[in-house]
């Protein structure tokens, strides 16, 4: 199993402290200073973020007031008046950053571009321009679905730039989970691409899109923009459909950006949860602004010598805070790959490394699971020693693969970040700061600054050292989500009332478990909830159900995470068949095709099981604990008592 277990991670005692002449030159530079940061963080939080608002941002007006919190709604900088494509971009253009590289681009075929901060504004403001003439208008939503392609940032920003609030669909999900998207954000504008590369193929995302917009699917979608990256042939509807190539020649260069106020919506973006439709994550800008900008410049310990590099796609919030927003906003060099490790190439993310020089690589602990599978010869035979910081995101780090990380990548010479924070949170929220934390291999270790974490029961109530509990947040921070789009009360329930709330304190409720140890180190153990971590990707097991469900042969479908050494959790669905149908190979098959169609191939179920019946509760309730036992290969020892018909867990033992 490659998630931690309790019994592992107790027995976990190896402590990293940051290398002496790495503290010396952070900025952050020993646990103590942490430790006041911390505390003055918490004495009064509105006062912290205040003051770093004033010194790290610049506001068009300054806010009346730093916290209106009326549970679970809150409100930062009201009144403040702010654009993050200023702060990403035009602050710099006054400064020697003017001609510094903001985007090193690399593509999979091995074409590259850099961006140097005039450049990049330059084309952010004729991006705005063209969507003004598409007919976006502030508050207007727009979908962006692209490959890992500047473009992509450029779009993000060009959005924010003028106040229409994006909404990024990851390129690797289907027509349909593109459509659910549009629809629900009610778009006015998709920006997409030609394709995409990936793994040697081109991703066909203009074909997924008229696939998406075919029988007026999406009604609020009035335009196509369409940047040309793959050259392959695709069809262009008159009157939708626009390039960025002919558009953008003539678009001026002069766009203005739009004053927004402290709340106005930055940007949606859908994530999954325990039923089957995706929320749409709502966060809005000053706040997410300060607080990605803050973790950046913190967490990665930031030098304007640095080339920065996150790994993830602008598809995740990974990708929004830690490749675009954040480092962006600090004036960073942030590195963009189109790529990933595959068979023509599996030590490409090296060559990356050393091309550039990177000084900080961010990436997934499923990623460092199949560097390991793939043979540590791929970066001994590269140059990595410019590499200063590591860091980790998506799901637990098991101790061994933090271990290989900080040996055959890093070194043994590169703190170790393993960030702990969620699509809902904005940013980091437990973290160790490169050169104040010692590290444990598999502990997030503490809050950050103005985070106040804790770990309690059902009734909120702390629990001790060693316990596993609940990971809760205990007061607003200024990244956090502010609601469900166009659904409050899903917001309220989902996060704020699983714990309820006692004498007006509301706790922000992950859905994650963890526990804390004797040192008070957070150690995550993973979701508690239906949603499963694969490849350190969300998903929910009833978003899978119902993309089953949805195909005729299936009656009943549940699904499970199964423990898998790479991914750290995969799909295996337990399915039963409408009477006509029977179980067979080329149907297992098919039904993976259904789903890697209804939301795309990182859904793709590794095991599909057929069976007569499902182990439910009386009230009909499925026992996802006995399915989980089972897919994982082990004998469920676990209470029965509530099975409506025992004789179903025989019947499933005996078809397995
Ligand atoms: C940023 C991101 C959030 C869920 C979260 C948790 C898991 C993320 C983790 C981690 C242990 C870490 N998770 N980072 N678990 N240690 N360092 O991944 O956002 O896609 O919304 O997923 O991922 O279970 O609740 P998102």
């Amino acid at each position: 199993m490659s998630q931690p277990t309790i019994e592992s991670i107790l027995s976990e005692n190896r402590v990293f402290p940051p290398p002496a002449e790495f503290a010396q030159n952070a900025s952050i530079k020993s646990l103590e200073e942490y430790q006041q940061l911390y505390e003055r963080a918490k004495a009064d939080p509105a006062a912290f973020w205040a003051e770093l608002a004033e010194k790290e941002l610049h506001w068009f007006q300054k806010w009346d007031t730093v916290l209106d919190w009326k549970p679970p709604f809150a409100q930062w900088f009201v009144g403040g008046k702010i654009n993050i494509s200023y702060n990403c971009l035009d602050r710099h253009l006054t400064t020697w950053r003017k001609n510094k590289a903001a985007l090193i681009w690399e593509g999979e075929p091995g074409d590259s571009r850099t961006l140097t901060y005039a450049q990049l504004h330059r084309e952010v403001c004729q991006m705005a321009n063209v969507f003004k003439q598409l007919g976006v208008k502030k508050g207007d939503r727009v979908g962006i679905y692209m490959p890992m392609i500047p473009e992509a940032a450029i779009a993000m920003l060009a959005c924010a730039r003028i106040g229409a609030p994006h909404s990024v669909v990851f390129g690797g999900f289907s027509a349909e989970a593109l459509k659910a998207r549009l629809v629900d954000a009610e778009a006015k504008l998709v920006v997409t691409a030609d394709g995409g590369w990936r793994k040697d193929k081109i991703v066909p995302l203009k074909d997924a899109v008229d696939a998406a917009l075919e029988d007026n699917g999406a009604p609020s979608v009035e335009n196509v923009l369409v940047v040309k990256r793959t050259e392959q042939k695709i069809s262009m509807e008159s009157g939708r459909d626009h390039w960025w190539h002919d558009l953008q020649p003539n678009a001026s260069a002069d766009c203005p950006a739009e004053p927004m106020d402290s709340e106005d919506m930055l940007f949606i973006l859908y994530t999954s949860g325990t039923t089957g439709k995706p929320k749409g994550v709502v966060h809005t800008t000053g706040g997410y602004n300060l607080y990605t900008h803050m973790t950046t410049q913190w967490t990665f310990d930031l030098k304007d010598t640095d080339v920065y590099w996150c790994t993830a796609d602008v598809g995740w919030i990974t990708g929004h805070s830690y490749i675009v927003y954040g480092p962006l906003s600090n004036g960073a060099t942030s590195l963009m790959y189109e790529g990933a490790p595959r068979p023509s190439n599996p030590g490409c993310l090296w060559d990356v490394v050393e091309k550039y020089g990177v000084t900080i690589f961010y990436t997934a602990p499923t990623a460092i699971r199949a560097f390991i599978k793939m043979g540590e010869h791929h970066p001994n035979a590269r140059n990595l020693s410019s590499l200063r910081i590591l860091g980790t995101v998506g799901e637990p780090i098991n101790p061994e693969a933090w271990m290989w990380y900080h040996k055959v990548i890093g070194g043994e010479r590169c703190p170790i970040v393993d960030t702990w924070w969620q699509t809902e949170t904005g940013g980091f929220m437990l973290t160790p700061l490169p050169g104040a934390t010692p590290t444990k291999p598999g502990s997030a270790t503490f809050p950050f600054p103005g985070i106040l974490a804790e770990i309690v029961d059902a009734e909120g109530n702390p629990v001790g050292e060693n316990s596993g509990g609940y990971l809760v947040i205990q007061h607003p921070w200024p990244s956090m989500m502010r609601t469900v789009y166009g659904d409050d009360e899903r917001f309220r329930r989902t996060y704020w009332e699983h714990i309820p709330p006692k004498d007006g304190k509301y706790l922000y409720f992950a859905g994650d478990g963890a526990r804390k140890d004797k040192d008070g180190y957070f150690w995550v153990m993973g979701r508690v909830d239906d949603v499963m971590n694969i490849s350190g990707h969300r998903l929910g097991t009833m978003e899978v159900e119902s993309a089953l469900v949805s195909h005729p042969a299936v009656a009943e479908a549940a699904v499970v995470g199964k423990p898998d050494e790479v991914k750290g959790e995969d799909v295996f669905a337990f399915v039963t068949l409408e009477g006509e149908y029977e179980g067979s190979e080329t149907l297992v098959r098919e039904l993976k095709q259904h789903v890697v169609q209804e939301i795309g191939a990182i859904a793709r179920p590794g095991e599909i099981r057929f069976t007569d019946a499902l182990p439910k509760t009386r009230s009909g309730k499925i026992i996802r604990r006995v399915l989980r036992s089972l897919a994982a290969g082990q004998e469920f020892a676990g209470d029965t008592s509530t099975l409506e018909d025992r004789s179903v867990l025989d019947k499933l033992r005996g078809s397995s």
